[in-house]
């Protein structure tokens, strides 16, 4: 069993909802019902009703663009798929349980959900922004919204250091990682969302890594909780897509507008596959964390690397928080061979069950390599300033039997 801390974040309390009169068409989610069962049963049930018409115990996938209306305006709730769609519906319900939020907006991919955060601040507004976090979303702050807002890169897991960079640069967003992909830094979300406040600046924590079952960053001050969905929360590789949970009805109705105005919907099958894939959420977290602090422990062990990080192993330079805000661990490994890249790519060409393939979190193990594969949009001279070397390699640990993931790993060894 992966070691449960922070105790007080595993059952949700009802939160006080305070319904507010939003536009017409944003759908205020059943919060009440959706907090009052431990996260394996919400998973399963919340979103997860029977079908009304049919008793199908499986939700339908709607698979419509428009809905007929009785009268010009006189509809059930539903008038385009851009905007609402039953399946997606049911997936945002399931989805702000997990987190223990009042709303979820879901999208059609994680960094489109980015993107509509980016769009939430006014024009020419600072961001601080881990300085350590997944290669697409460094793209699209330094590329695709340069332009528009002013960011800074800083090590976030020094608190003291974040205060210093608000007091100079006065954010209106720190955006944060953790674990950071793929470091797997962690930052004190609780330190650093009192700073925030102080400073009145926006937290979001992009919670990919963890998942709601093991790490609820609403709950230790943050404004906004994003995944990606295609990692965790769907877990079988089979789907894209993104998702921000919030408390902030204000917040949720100008995210929503965006989403409907700019357009990057969830399609109805990717939000089932997602529903379907979410049900095993607790176990296939379970599992993942079990195998990788044993992956972790022999990787740490083996005389051909050099450094392992993996949260769960004391050696981790951030092991106490993330045994204060973190319930379980988690799935990623980051290690360090020793050697150049000649013996990265021969290790890397080595693994038969490992597949060496982009993304995580899916039931499947999978290995890459950062530097030329899913952060080869950061400069050299930035990766090799925060420590993202050529010898770096990430694993994300699956659910097969563990003795044959370390049989492969031992294999690959043997081939450098
Ligand atoms: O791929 P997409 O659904 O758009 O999600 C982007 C994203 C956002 N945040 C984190 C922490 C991520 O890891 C990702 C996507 N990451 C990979 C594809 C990867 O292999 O690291």
């Amino acid at each position: 069993m992966t070691k449960k801390v922070a105790t007080k974040t595993k059952k949700a309390k009802t939160p006080a909802t305070k319904t507010v009169k939003a536009v017409k068409a944003v759908k205020e989610p059943k919060t009440a019902k959706s907090h009052m069962h431990d996260i394996a049963t919400r998973t399963i049930h919340v979103g997860g009703e029977p079908d009304k018409e049919t008793g199908a115990i499986m939700p339908p996938i709607y698979q419509t663009s428009t809905y007929v209306q009785e009268s010009p305006g006189v509809h059930k709730g539903y008038e385009y798929t851009r905007s609402h769609n039953p399946t997606r519906t049911r997936l945002e319900e399931c989805l702000a349980s997990l987190e223990q939020a009042k709303h979820c907006i879901v999208t059609a991919s994680g960094l489109s959900a980015e993107m509509l955060i980016m769009h939430l601040l006014p024009a020419g507004s600072n961001i601080i922004c881990g300085d350590d976090v997944y290669g697409g979303t460094y793209r699209l702050f330094t590329t695709v919204f340069q332009n528009m807002h002013n960011f800074k890169f800083i090590d976030t897991t020094n608190p003291k250091e974040v205060e210093k960079a608000v007091k100079a640069f006065k954010p209106a967003l720190i955006w944060l990682e953790t674990p950071t992909n793929p470091l797997l830094k962690i930052t004190d979300i609780q330190a650093v969302t009192a700073i925030a406040k102080k400073a009145k600046a926006l937290t979001v924590v992009d919670n990919t890594f963890m998942s709601p079952y093991f790490q609820n960053p609403l709950i230790l001050g943050a404004d906004i909780a994003l995944h990606s969905m295609t990692k965790y929360l769907n877990g079988h590789s089979d789907a894209v897509g993104g998702a921000m949970m919030m408390n902030d009805s204000e917040m949720y109705r100008k995210l929503w507008v965006l989403q409907n105005s700019i357009g990057p919907c969830h399609s109805p099958f990717d939000s089932w596959l997602v529903l379907r894939g979410l049900k095993t959420l607790a176990v296939r977290m379970e599992a993942h964390a079990k195998n990788a602090m044993v992956v972790a422990e022999y990787l740490e062990k083996h005389p051909k690397v050099e450094r392992v990080v993996y949260p769960g192993l004391k050696s981790h330079p951030q092991h106490a928080i993330a045994q204060k805000q973190m319930l379980g661990y988690g799935g990623m490994i980051t290690f360090f061979l020793k050697g150049d890249i000649k013996k990265s790519m021969t290790f890397l060409k080595g693994v038969k069950l490992f597949a060496l393939a982009e993304s995580l979190g899916g039931v499947e193990s999978l290995i890459e390599h950062p530097a030329i594969m899913t952060h080869a949009s950061v400069p050299k001279k930035v990766r090799e300033s925060i420590g993202l070397t050529d010898n770096l390699i990430r694993l994300s640990v699956g659910i097969e039997h563990v003795q044959d993931l370390i049989e492969d790993l031992e294999q690959a060894f043997k081939t450098v």
